[in-house]
């Protein structure tokens, strides 16, 4: 079914009918694209709001990148026909549109291209997609082999959809002088302003060959006729029609008459992608579009993946792990700090944690989006809900809906850069904002933590407005009164953190006072909302407490557990009585779910987080972002080892088969959610929401680093502390840190405590004191049995 290959490099999936939605995903700074093994395609650029060159057949709602998406037959992707002149038996690559069982499929997804290989009655076809590093275009190579022992007529025919551009104008032809076809539309619009931000929009599509085909067709609705997508009408004729769209629906498809001795190959190249005007199709071409120029920019774009490697490389019993940590996680943390989610708002809360992951790999861009984030604070301290990052661009979606959350995550990803960096130069850094007021970055994460702590009811419990962390709880305090009991431990969380760096700083009455305000919060979480075993979730705007044994649904949520953890609000006796209801009521084979039971019907005073489907989404499916979390605070925690991995582990598909098809998902990235539900739905629990944008990737990574390798940079060094479950004896990690590498052989041994020695000296405590930058350390752990 699924395979690693080339040491994890690569992961194979040798049906399209097992998992049908699994998929790979490759990305530059302007655009990205999910292809799935059956053909199917979405992708985006940026211009700099996201925006497609390839469209599904009728008008298509503009929206944020949705989870659980759905295929169907004519949705765009991007296919080759391959028919038999002889016999007239036709089937296509990579599976879609005819569906006609392989005699061989593999699909392939490598970290910098995507590629698949099926091969049926004697005709292999090997397809192959890439990206530039820097511009919009999708490379494809289709090598077409006669795998049989006679001479074979064959038609290939490339099939790109190109789907509804406009309501507005929509055509497209062919071009011989780009040798293609050309799409053009008018991206619509009303508002007379409107035209002039749209007039240099990319409105349109091209598909250029860099062989001229034999024939082609421009027009959706001529190529397919009435055989359907699966047996086009075009396919029919001794070529392609060679038609136009006039305010018709555009295609590109062309086709290759070859005929093909025994063992011969032919090899194509054509790129798909938007553009302005003819001439930078043309220069897009002149640039791009031959064997030498697509070797290079492979190349090229394959050191560009590179230097989103990360820093750390384990060696476990457990190789399907270490594929994703050495390989695969670390790429999607890559994405996430480098493209925030193709947004030019990204969510204040998101933004700041998938910049956290760029700590371990870029922390220069960790820095810079500190700076972009702060200089965008409220007069009054708090945070915006989204974060500008182009000229022009607005809040949009849920940045639109007041949520109270956003300051908490300044001091919490803070704490990450300074862990890695030691720079505390940043929070002297002076940053003015557009509403004139001009602060040190110290002064400004002083005025937010103020603010937090202000926006407190008279129990000292944190006002929840429309929404938290968690985005749909949005009527728990519509009306202004209700509070969270998450977001008052989530304060005092990140009160705690920046105390410790105000200390720090040499501010001690600074330091003091966030620790009050901490305690505070703490205090006043612990009077109102423990609840026997667990915490509460919130308060309503009408005084009814929830998330608590007496609800039916909803009953118990982990994120308020988890963060009277990391707060300091639990005392161990709590926590003794809260980790076994977390195990018994949200743990399921596929992960923690965020709470439970789920929501049958809408309350009103809890909000359209109810209204979801069950166990989908935040209506208590394993979501990853709060499993993650809580997985972090059982490291922080410590002596949870076995419970800690193991949910960690889960975070990723397989390894069995059975867990593989249930979810449904490559194990090359961590979903958003896996289905929860499960004592509801067993038939979808687990299932993957293929949704690859989430806010878990940066928190797993350290998870990793910090919590089960027990690596974590401060002030004065490096501290050593695995946390290994108790099921290894040894593992092996190699971690990059302020410019020095460690090498660490860790083993369980007869000792106390973590004792590390270097060259035969055992060292006085777990820890590296002055790391030299440049220095190679080479160092054996011994841990407890
Ligand atoms: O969005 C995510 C947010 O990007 O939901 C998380 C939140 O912490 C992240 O910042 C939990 O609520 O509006 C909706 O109902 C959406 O479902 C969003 O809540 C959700 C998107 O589906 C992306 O995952």
């Amino acid at each position: 079914l699924l395979r690693p290959t080339q040491n994890g490099d690569r992961y194979e999936l040798t049906t399209p009918t097992a998992m049908p939605k699994a998929a790979g995903f490759l990305w530059n700074q302007r655009m990205m694209i999910q292809l799935t093994c059956r053909g199917f395609a979405t992708a985006q650029f940026m211009q700099p709001e996201p925006a497609k060159y390839a469209h599904p057949p009728n008008i298509e709602a503009k929206t944020f990148m949705q989870p659980e998406q759905n295929y169907y037959a004519h949705h765009p992707g991007r296919f080759v026909y391959i028919k038999d002149e002889v016999s007239g038996s036709l089937f296509s690559a990579p599976y879609e549109p005819v569906r006609a069982p392989a005699d061989r499929f593999v699909f392939s997804v490598g970290k910098s291209d995507v590629a698949w290989a099926v091969e049926k009655d004697g005709i292999r076809v090997e397809m192959t997609m890439g990206l530039p590093t820097h511009d919009v275009a999708e490379l494809w190579t289709i090598r077409v082999t006669n795998i049989s022992s006679r001479p074979r007529d064959v038609s290939v025919t490339p099939y790109f959809p190109i789907g509804y551009m406009s309501w507005m104008n929509q055509s497209a032809e062919w071009n011989a002088e780009v040798v293609g076809v050309v799409a053009s539309s008018v991206t619509p619009y009303q508002k007379a302003t409107e035209y002039f931000k749209n007039k240099y929009l990319k409105d349109k599509t091209y598909f250029i060959c860099e062989t001229p085909p034999d024939s082609w067709e421009a027009n959706q609705a001529s190529f397919e006729g009435e055989g359907g997508i699966h047996n086009p009408s075009a396919l029919q004729g001794q070529k392609l029609g060679c038609g136009d769209a006039r305010y018709e629906t555009p295609t590109a498809a062309v086709q290759y008459r070859v005929a093909l001795k025994a063992g011969e190959q032919r090899e194509f190249r054509f790129m798909f992608g938007p553009a302005y005007d003819l001439a930078e199709i043309k220069a897009m071409r002149t640039r791009y579009l031959s064997k030498q120029d697509f070797a290079q920019t492979a190349a090229e774009y394959a050191a560009y993946m590179q230097r989103g490697r990360g820093c750390l490389r384990i060696e476990t019993p457990d190789k399907d792990l270490d594929n994703f940590v050495n390989n695969w996680l670390p790429r999607q943390v890559y994405y996430h700090g480098d493209v925030n989610r193709l947004t030019t708002d990204p969510q204040t809360r998101n933004y700041l944690q998938d910049n956290m992951g760029m700590n371990y790999i870029k922390p220069a861009v960790t820095r810079q989006a500190f700076l972009t984030a702060v200089s965008q604070q409220e007069a009054n301290g708090s945070m915006p809900d989204g974060i500008l990052l182009a000229e022009g661009a607005e809040l949009k979606y849920i940045n639109q809906i007041p949520h109270t959350d956003h300051c908490v995550w300044l001091p919490v990803t803070l704490d990450v850069y300074l862990a890695e960096t030691n720079d505390y130069g940043l929070l002297r850094e002076r940053v003015r904002s557009p509403n004139g007021d001009n602060f040190t970055v110290f002064e400004r994460f002083s005025r937010a933590v103020d603010w937090l702590l202000k926006a407190r009811d008279h129990r000292g419990l944190g006002f929840i407005a429309q929404g938290d962390w968690c985005d749909p709880m949005n009527m728990v305090g519509y009306k202004g009164k209700g509070v969270s009991g998450w977001l008052t431990l989530a304060t005092a969380y990140a009160a705690n953190l920046w105390a410790n760096v105000c200390e720090h700083e040499g501010r001690k009455d600074l330091a003091e006072h966030y620790r009050a305000g901490a305690k505070e919060c703490n205090d006043a979480v612990n009077k109102y909302m423990w609840d026997g075993d667990w915490f509460a979730r919130g308060i309503t705007d009408d005084d009814v407490i929830f998330g608590i044994k007496k609800d039916e649904e909803g009953r118990i949520w982990l994120n308020p557990q988890t963060f009277s953890i990391l707060s300091g609000a639990a005392n161990p006796d709590q926590i003794e009585k809260m980790l076994p209801q977390i195990d018994d009521q949200l743990t399921t084979p596929y992960g923690v779910q965020m709470f439970a039971p789920p929501y049958t019907k809408m309350r009103e005073d809890v909000g359209r987080v109810t209204q979801k489907a069950i166990g989908s989404a935040e209506n208590g499916s394993v979501y990853n972002h709060a499993g993650v979390f809580y997985i972090y605070s059982l490291y922080k925690l410590g002596g949870q080892h076995d419970r800690a991995y193991n949910l960690l582990r889960n975070l990723l598909p397989g390894p069995s088969e059975a867990d593989y098809r249930q979810r449904g998902q490559l194990p090359i990235y961590i979903p958003n959610y896996f289905r929860g539900g499960w004592k509801e739905f067993p038939k979808t629990a687990g299932r993957s929401s293929q949704l690859f944008n989430t806010g878990t990737v940066s928190w797993a990574y350290r998870c990793f680093i910090e919590g089960l390798c027990g690596l974590r940079g401060d002030d004065k060094g490096l501290s050593i502390r695995p946390q290994l479950p108790s099921s290894w004896n040894t593992m092996k990690v190699t971690r990059e840190f302020r410019g020095a590498t460690f090498h660490l052989d860790i083993r369980r041994e007869n000792v106390k405590d973590v004792t590390v020695k270097q060259g035969g000296r055992t060292l006085p405590e777990p820890r590296i004191p002055d790391v030299k930058a440049g220095e190679v350390y080479q160092l054996t752990v011994l841990v407890p049995l």
